[in-house]
């Protein structure tokens, strides 16, 4: 006896809301949550949250076969209705409700309303309350413009013919130095959770060429700042046979452009909805390190009192000095000092105390770092050596450099940052979707 059964389940015939102004006159299916309910005397509105908007429907008692108590706000419905011309309506139609089914009902009223046009309520309330604060409408638009990002990002890289690698998470050794490293117990050893894809990214140029990876990173932060999460998401890329770490930086200037562009193409509701300008983006300037610092204090009246790294107020300083100069809203800061940069940074030949390495501040603040690495294995290991750091722990790493990799280099961008600077929000959090910090471990 045959007891193999073919999956008989046809394509779903419901509409999607873009599909709906094709359809004028026909009565169709729809399904969503009930987004909001607005009655009215003798009628109401019923906003249904589908999976691309929001979309207005009207209940009347002459036209539905369902009592309007059926519908309650947040519950998953599947409804038939007539798009009916309605030169009133924005949309320049009408749903006239006929027939609902309840799929879902909440169990109980929510917490906190999100159907206004924005959740008016503090950034703790929002991410305590994020698996519903998410279905407000503005709240899903950063989201979806955050996704955006990654497949415009992605569409590039693949065009630039990058492979797409997805690097181990838990790690015997941390990429980035410092003590902001997560550890866990490992099956009697300790291992860590990775700081960033680093040491991965740079082996598999000498399988690949050229790579990148969209992927969590994790960072034992103890600021409890507006920038800092303790998991982020890591945009990274690295590529070989570089002949200058220009051209990492050219290359991310491409990618951004392509990116606007994207969003530009695909997400113009979205941004609409979050009163987003889109950022004009050309060639972006950059500037040295050294020369950056004296900018700064000559036209700000500063004093320079870390000669090594920025203050965040002097990234804000320095964004806005730029756009005056410029127009640009973003800045490649190059050569940043090789005591704090890591041990796998190429030092420039010219001025070995600092790197060839950038970082890229947009708006004011650092969104990606970036630069060419070490190939020489004698360098490699001298550099080691230098900052009393044990060879043997670097083993698998070092393989890379033993058995020759190409001159290459890469950078790696917080997609958090990203998106919190071009949507304008001021905390990262808002642009994380579930943050992880000093205080939150939950939802
Ligand atoms: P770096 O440590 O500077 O470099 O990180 C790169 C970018 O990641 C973002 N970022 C963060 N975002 C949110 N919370 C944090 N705690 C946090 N820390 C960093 C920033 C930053 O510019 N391996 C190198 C990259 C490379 O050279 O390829 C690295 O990880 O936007």
């Amino acid at each position: 006896m045959n007891t193999v059964k073919y999956n008989t389940i046809t394509t779903n015939p419901e509409m999607e809301a873009c599909e709906l102004a094709n359809h004028i006159g026909e009565t169709v299916r729809l399904h969503g949550a009930v987004y909001k309910i607005r009655r009215m005397s003798g009628f109401a509105f019923v906003l249904l949250r589908m999976r691309d908007a929001v979309v207005q429907c009207v209940y009347s008692e002459e036209s539905a076969s369902f009592p309007l108590n059926l519908l309650a706000e947040e519950a998953c419905v599947r409804l038939t209705a007539e798009i009916v011309a309605e030169e009133r309506s924005r949309t320049g139609y009408e749903l006239r409700l006929k027939n609902a089914q309840v799929l879902s009902a909440p169990y109980e009223e929510l917490p906190i309303v999100i159907n206004q046009k924005k959740v008016n309520t503090s950034l703790e309330n929002l991410l305590d309350y994020r698996p519903i604060t998410l279905r407000n409408e503005k709240e899903r638009a950063i989201f979806r413009i955050q996704a955006a990002i990654c497949t415009a990002f992605r569409e590039f890289l693949n065009m630039e013919h990058f492979t797409e690698i997805h690097s181990p998470k838990i790690a015997a050794i941390g990429a980035e130095g410092g003590a902001n490293i997560f550890k866990l117990p490992y099956f009697g050893k300790e291992a860590y959770l990775a700081q960033s894809p680093q040491f991965y990214k740079q082996m598999m140029v000498g399988v690949f060429e050229r790579v990148f990876e969209i992927a969590p990173v994790f960072r034992a932060e103890k600021h409890d700042t507006s920038r800092h999460l303790n998991e982020y998401t890591s945009v990274d890329f690295e590529m070989g046979y570089i002949e200058s770490f220009e051209e990492i930086m050219a290359a991310e200037n491409r990618m951004l452009i392509h990116c606007t562009a994207f969003l530009k193409e695909h997400c113009e509701a979205e941004l609409a909805l979050l009163g987003c300008t889109l950022p004009e983006i050309g060639e972006i300037p950059h500037i040295p390190f050294a020369a950056a610092k004296e900018w700064i204090a000559g036209s700000c009246h500063r004093k320079i009192t870390d000669m090594l790294d920025f203050e965040p107020e002097e990234e804000r300083l320095l964004c806005g000095l730029v756009k005056k100069e410029t127009g640009s809203e973003f800045v490649f800061v190059t050569h940043y000092p090789s005591a704090k940069r890591p041990f796998y940074a190429m030092d420039d030949p010219q001025s070995p105390e600092k790197t060839l390495s950038f970082d890229l501040l947009f708006r004011g603040l650092e969104i990606t770092t970036g630069g060419q690495r070490i190939h020489s294995y004698e360098e490699q290991l001298q550099k080691l050596h230098a900052r009393g750091m044990h060879e043997e722990l670097f083993e698998g790493y070092l393989m890379l450099h033993k058995y020759s990799v190409p001159p290459h280099g890469g950078l790696g961008l917080g997609l958090e940052r990203f998106t919190a600077q071009l949507l304008g929000f001021e905390n990262v959090r808002s642009t994380a979707l579930f943050p992880r910090d000093l205080h939150r471990l939950m939802p």
